[in-house]
């Protein structure tokens, strides 16, 4: 049996949950918000993290590698090489030049915190480099690798609308704006796997806030 464990909040958590799901993996899931999580699981105690038959496994692109070659079923890769680089590609774009740099501002943008003028400055540079060289890569016909739904979807349904948010509240300007973030998110959120990954984040969303405002008081 597979668990995922984490919090449904979380857009790392829901791209591997939505991939288990698209993949019709059977998983149970397990609450963890973090500084609760299992250090012996996930050492750094971010999430989400696995727990399988053979041990734990932590980092969601990681575990996304290991789900796709433990379950051939409904691939999320394409089978010919160099087709599974370019998605990886993507992936890889999708997280570490444009979610990890929008991440700076989620202080601000979401958790009533502030971001300094410099680090919003670079920010600013960092994404607007950053953006201009996904739209090269990704092709949102209809899916962001090109026809088929596959890893790169997974990624880019939990990430592009905190990118898109964050940059907006932040900056008063969408840094996604120039590409069909819009139309692909709408077509994306027909599919009843992101439909149910995006009801349970907006009820464990609520209740972290609300654990949030407990907590201060
Ligand atoms: N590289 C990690 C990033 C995961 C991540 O940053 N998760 C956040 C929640 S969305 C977290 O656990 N943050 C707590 C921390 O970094 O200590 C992955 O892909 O799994």
């Amino acid at each position: 049996m597979i668990t995922l464990c984490g919090f449904s909040a979380s857009n790392y958590y829901n791209k591997v949950k939505l991939a288990l799901l698209e993949k019709g993996v059977a998983f149970e899931e397990e609450l963890a918000w973090v500084g609760e999580t299992d250090k012996t699981a996930s050492p750094l105690g971010k999430v989400p993290y696995l727990k399988t038959d053979a041990g734990p496994l932590s980092e969601s692109t990681v575990i996304l590698e290991y789900i796709e070659e433990a379950f051939p079923q409904t691939p999320l890769l394409p089978p010919d090489a160099f087709a599974a680089g370019k998605v990886r590609e993507l992936v890889r774009y999708l997280e570490l030049h444009l979610e990890l740099v929008a991440r700076n501002l989620y202080p601000e943008a979401f958790f009533g915190g502030k971001v300094s003028d410099a680090a919003k400055e670079k920010v600013s540079e960092q994404l607007s480099k950053n953006v201009a060289a996904f739209a090269t890569l990704a092709k949102f016909s209809p899916f962001v690798a090109g026809d088929t739904f596959t890893l790169a979807d997974c990624a880019a349904v939990v990430h592009l609308p905190l990118v898109s948010s964050a940059t907006k509240i932040v900056y008063g300007r969408d840094f996604l704006a120039a590409l069909p973030v819009r139309d692909y998110l709408k077509a994306m959120g027909e599919r009843a796997t992101v439909q149910k990954v995006n009801a349970d984040r907006k009820t464990n969303t609520e209740l972290m806030l609300q654990r949030a405002r407990a907590a201060k008081g």
